[in-house]
């Protein structure tokens, strides 16, 4: 539960969803592909008081998780929304009650739970950073590089990264594309804090090559194994002297407590979307913090909507490494709203404004719309 006040009720009269193609500014690309734009859900959530904006993080294929743009789609309006609008008066702390019912589809309930909780904050002028029980004003910005043409090229991408006042590197690796360009990158800067993710691409066999990046000294490797491979991990994580952290595995507060219990990870990334809102996020950081386990705030190429919540979920204390937080520049050349996340000495600012913070540029949103659909009873 929130560390503060709960939230005002709202009563709820539509939600508007929007699939939104933003363009990258360059390629990003992981273990399981390649983007080169963003497709993603924006939420509008309507009450009697105002509105409040929410992100559905989903992503145009089932590849990082078995969620996707579509299924948000369908599930958002067939089964989740009208379960909200049924209800019709509640608060944002009943928003994952009542939608329990729906088995996971966690992104789409915590994009639905974030449009309801700006409404409700912003209705009170309280700002979300408060209400979630941050403790700071800024928090230090990493940035996620995809893998590139070869580690020269990724030498040249980070260092421009680290040019403009980065504070931690993160890259993505793939059998085939791990030790050399880990090498490549400690290499040209020496001891930067660096860290590795691997989105599942590897299996135990593959041991003795994650055992090779022990020599680098890394922050952590970030999800080596499998969404389901908690044994594995911990298995894994014996061997290995580089500390193993958990992002795709962790998808909600139970499946972080079995992953300390196992052993499997001794950091821990959290994601808003991912374990089915900002809440349960809350949930997650608590825990970790009672059990002495680092965490993080992972990132999903947020919009500046998500981008804003996420620097307010990570400016709770007991998220000690930095974040995959970026400038919206590092993504996107237009944003969505009025006052795009900015990079200042190596971090980005919590707004403080009510809800979120940050406002929408409505021709931006309109210019990035290609379906559109509101629903209401
Ligand atoms: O594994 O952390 C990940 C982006 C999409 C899906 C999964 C991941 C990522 C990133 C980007 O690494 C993080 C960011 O938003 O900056
Ligand atoms: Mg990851």
């Amino acid at each position: 539960m929130p560390v503060t006040e709960p939230a005002a009720s709202v009563t709820l009269e539509a939600v508007e969803l929007r699939v939104l193609h933003l363009p990258l500014v360059s390629p990003f690309t992981t273990s399981f592909g390649t983007e080169t734009v963003r497709e993603v859900i924006v939420v509008r959530a309507r009450t009697t008081d105002g509105e409040g904006w929410g992100e559905i993080v989903t992503q145009h294929e089932p590849s990082y998780s078995s969620e996707y743009t579509h299924g948000a789609w369908d599930v958002a309006q067939r089964f989740l929304i009208p379960a909200l609008l049924e209800a019709r008066t509640f608060a944002p702390e009943d928003v994952a009650g009542i939608l329990e019912p729906v088995i996971g589809h966690r992104m789409v309930k915590g994009g639905l739970e974030l449009a309801v909780l700006d409404a409700a904050l912003r209705a009170q002028g309280r700002p979300l950073g408060q209400y979630l029980g941050a403790v700071r004003d800024r928090v230090p910005s990493g940035v996620s590089v995809g893998i590139q043409h070869d580690p020269a090229a990724l030498v040249d991408a980070v260092g421009a990264y680290l040019a403009e006042g980065y504070v931690r590197i993160k890259i993505k690796i793939k059998p085939g594309r791990d030790v050399a360009d880990t090498a490549a990158v400690r290499d040209a800067f020496g001891g930067i804090p660096l860290q590795v993710d691997a989105n599942s691409a590897y299996t135990l066999a593959d041991i003795d090559t994650l055992a090779e990046l022990d020599r680098f000294d890394l922050l952590l490797i970030e999800q080596p194994l499998q969404e389901d491979d908690l044994v594995d991990h911990a298995t894994l994580a014996r061997r290995l002297r580089t500390p193993v952290c958990l992002d795709e595995s962790i998808v909600s507060l139970k499946a972080a407590r079995d992953a300390l219990a196992l052993g499997s990870a001794s950091v821990v990334n959290i994601k808003a979307g991912r374990v089915g809102g900002y809440l349960e996020g809350v949930r997650i950081h608590d825990l970790c913090r009672d059990a002495g386990v680092p965490v993080w705030c992972g990132g999903m190429l947020e919009t500046g909507i998500g981008r804003a919540a996420n620097a307010a979920l990570a400016a709770l204390p007991g998220f000690t490494l930095p974040g995959d937080i970026s400038a919206s520049s590092r993504f996107y050349t237009r944003d969505i709203v009025t006052e795009p996340a900015v990079l200042e000495d190596g971090q980005v600012r919590v707004p403080t404004g009510p809800g979120l913070g940050v406002e929408i540029d409505p021709v931006a949103l309109d210019e990035a719309t290609v379906e559109r659909v509101e629903v209401r009873t």
